[in-house]
């Protein structure tokens, strides 16, 4: 009932009376007025004229189901299954509790704050409340286990893909799973897999994406290394209108991924990369290698060669760049 009077506000130019809402919608005004209240409570601007009605001022930049399934472009994504919470542990994990029920593909579940907002191998990814776009989705690809790390490169190709068709910003992808702005870390992609041997049951992908923040909101530890929107593009963003685009985008590329196969991609993930060409250090749950990274190969690995000339074939690991002054970061 409260999203149907939200679109009967919107879709008046002018102040709209209790009673003709009440008419729209076979409520008392009582109640219409219960609901405005609670829209006001959410962060609509609505102003009250006695004895004229509402008028709808502002929409919040909030991420609630109305705001972001009102324009969303998408065919399935968001639509069918959306999920959306002031306050969560971690989308992620409640994403994977929804694919093991069943849940299909672009199944997706948002939240405006993480209490245990994860990162890969245990870490920990700072979540603040309405400073970022904390999001997962499902998905169920056709494809072996052993495939699905092309499931981050999709992902990290649509990431770069929306935040240029939402604010024009140029990002580029640091292997494996890092989106950076100005070669400072804006956005996180875990990628998580339940699978038997021969075939991936579900995947879940959380997105981080660091939209609000001003610098002195980040830890003091990370202020060197990481960026928001906000910062990257000088002005306050709207994370409604930026999620939108992230499905719209992430829906087109792993279509894209599905029906042309993983040669386009990789291209664009080659476009993309601010890691290929680079001067690197990475850090193996074995060893640490010094190298250039000069390609990846179509399995996702890394490759790296070392002063020697070989050429080290990475799996898994965390990449940072020389800088001019001789430091990693
Ligand atoms: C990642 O891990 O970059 C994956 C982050 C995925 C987060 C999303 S949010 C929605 C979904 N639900 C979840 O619970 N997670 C996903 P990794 O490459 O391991 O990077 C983690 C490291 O990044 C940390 O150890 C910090 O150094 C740094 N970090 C933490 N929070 C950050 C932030 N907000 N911005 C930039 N860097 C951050």
């Amino acid at each position: 009932m409260k999203n149907k009077i939200l679109k009967i506000l919107d879709a008046s130019q002018d102040y709209i009376s209790g009673e003709d809402i009440s008419d729209k919608c076979g409520i008392s005004r009582t109640a219409i007025w219960k609901h405005i209240n609670t829209l006001k409570e959410e962060g609509y601007q609505i102003d009250s004229q006695p004895r004229v009605g509402y008028k709808l001022l502002k929409r919040p930049d909030a991420l609630l189901d109305i705001e972001i399934l009102t324009g969303l472009d998408t065919i399935k994504w968001g639509k069918e299954e959306l999920y959306t919470f002031e306050e969560i542990d971690s989308t992620n994990i409640y994403a994977k509790k929804l694919a093991s029920t069943g849940k299909p593909e672009g199944t997706v579940v948002v939240a405006e704050e993480q209490t245990l907002g994860k990162g890969r191998l245990g870490r920990k990814w700072e979540s603040p409340r309405g400073k970022g776009i904390w999001l997962s989705f499902i998905l169920r690809p056709p494809i072996l286990p052993a495939q699905a790390p092309k499931i981050t490169f999709v992902v990290a190709v649509g990431m770069v893909r929306a935040l240029k068709k939402a604010l024009n910003i140029e990002a580029k992808i640091k292997w494996p799973n890092d989106i950076l702005i100005n070669k400072k870390k804006v956005c996180g992609i875990l990628t998580e897999i339940s699978a038997e041997i021969e075939r991936i049951n579900y995947i879940v992908v959380g997105i981080g994406v660091n939209a609000q923040q001003n610098i002195e909101d980040f830890p003091p530890e990370f202020r060197d290394k990481a960026t928001s929107l906000k910062i990257a593009s000088s002005q306050k963003v709207s994370r409604v209108k930026i999620l939108q685009c992230i499905l719209e985008e992430m829906e087109y590329t792993y279509n894209f991924y599905l029906n042309k196969g993983f040669a386009g991609i990789i291209n664009l993930w080659r476009e993309y990369s601010i890691t290929l060409g680079e001067e690197i250090k990475v850090i193996t749950h074995e060893e640490e290698i010094f190298g250039t990274a000069i390609d990846v190969a179509d399995d996702c690995c890394l490759l790296v060669k070392d002063e020697s000339g070989r050429i080290h074939k990475i799996i898994a690991g965390d990449v940072s760049l020389r800088k001019a002054n001789g430091e990693y970061a």
